[in-house]
């Protein structure tokens, strides 16, 4: 084997996944796959890097040597919220495969919502051949964007193509080419414009219940649509169920479409399953392509031996 570092593995995603990349990956070092049952106890001594997803919290004080923690996922709350982690770089997935599969889920639903096909879906199961009216075109509906980091901003520009009005609101303030944009302050603002509400805000302590019956209350009514739509595919624990509940059973919203959860797998007892207007996939909008992710560790570990700077740092102080 190479002087290289080994790379320690442990990724809560699919077996088959796993071991399927593993098989063309890190050629030139060792890999310490802790979804091996072999590897059980082996020492982590002078192990530099980890890929981890929803990692066992005890590789941290076995790897002692760590000098990276490479993300599986585009999110990092499942790192940075469970651990005493050692003071070293935490590096984010940034992927075009994954960026693509997320445009992809936001559009489907924005124009589900917007084509009313919970509405039809109801009138097929009774065989009820009947034309709603009132069907608004994307032009006339503004979707608002919370979050516009890499997916966010990639949503946007796709939305646009199917003409729809799209705003975004971020934490700092940005300028972004034909996308009007609000910044923390702007909220109030930029909520009462939005038709259609979009989740693509990480999990942090800013973030956690954000979307409350508070926020539900605030989006525009009256517009083409009617009422407000949301759709969340950020982190679950943004999102107050309860209230979602509350505000879909009452009219403040007209409907959802949700991948994810304050807890999941989704419990068999939520109402939500039940709602004809919600749309439950099971946070399934942009799973991570498990070589792509390979790909982009083995590149920034050639960046970090060669001397550079690595790719995607998380800011630890802010969470994301
Ligand atoms: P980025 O880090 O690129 O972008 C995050 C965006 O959220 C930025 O625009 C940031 O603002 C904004 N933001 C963060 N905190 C706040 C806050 N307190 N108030 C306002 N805006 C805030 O992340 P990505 O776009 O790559 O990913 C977003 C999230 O999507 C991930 O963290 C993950 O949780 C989720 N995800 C879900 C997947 C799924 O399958 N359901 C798949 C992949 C990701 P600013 O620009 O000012 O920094
Ligand atoms: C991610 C996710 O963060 O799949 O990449 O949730």
């Amino acid at each position: 084997m190479s002087g290289k570092s080994p790379v320690v593995i442990d990724l809560k995603f699919s077996r088959a996944s796993v071991t399927k990349a593993l098989s063309g990956a890190f050629a030139d070092r060792e890999v310490i796959d802790m979804g091996d049952p072999q590897i059980g106890g082996r020492d982590l001594s002078g192990v530099e890097y980890a890929v981890v997803w929803k990692p066992n919290p005890v590789l941290f004080s076995r790897a002692k040597d760590l000098k990276v923690i490479f993300s599986g996922g585009a999110g990092v709350d499942h790192i940075l919220s469970a651990y005493q982690l050692p003071d070293i770089p935490v590096v984010r997935f940034v992927d075009r495969s994954l960026t693509d599969r997320m445009s992809e889920w936001v559009v489907l639903q924005c124009l589900t919502h917007l084509r009313r096909m919970p509405e039809y879906a109801v009138q097929q199961r009774e065989r009820l051949w009947h034309e709603l009216d009132g069907q608004p075109e994307a032009r006339d509906v503004t979707v608002g964007i919370m979050g516009l980091g890499v997916l966010g901003r990639d949503a946007a520009a796709k939305l646009k193509t199917m003409g729809f009005n799209v705003i975004g609101w971020s934490r700092r303030p940005k300028s972004l080419k034909s996308l009007q944009t609000y910044d923390a302050s702007g909220l109030q603002d930029f909520l009462a414009a939005t038709d259609i509400l979009v989740g693509l805000l990480p999990l942090t302590d800013e973030t956690r219940g954000i979307y409350n019956a508070d926020l539900f209350a605030k989006l525009r009514r009256g517009g083409a649509l009617g009422k407000p739509i949301f759709i969340n595919a950020g982190r679950g624990g943004s999102q107050v169920e309860g209230d979602l509940f509350v505000a879909l059973k009452d009219g403040t919203l007209a409907g959802a479409s949700l991948d994810v959860f304050e807890s999941e797998p989704l419990g068999t007892d939520s109402p939500l399953w039940r709602m004809d207007n919600v749309i439950i996939t099971p946070h399934a909008a942009a799973a991570s392509d498990v070589g792509a992710l390979f790909r982009h560790v083995e590149e920034q570990i050639a960046r970090l031996e060669s001397g550079q700077k690595l790719k995607h740092i998380v800011d630890r102080a802010a969470g994301y």
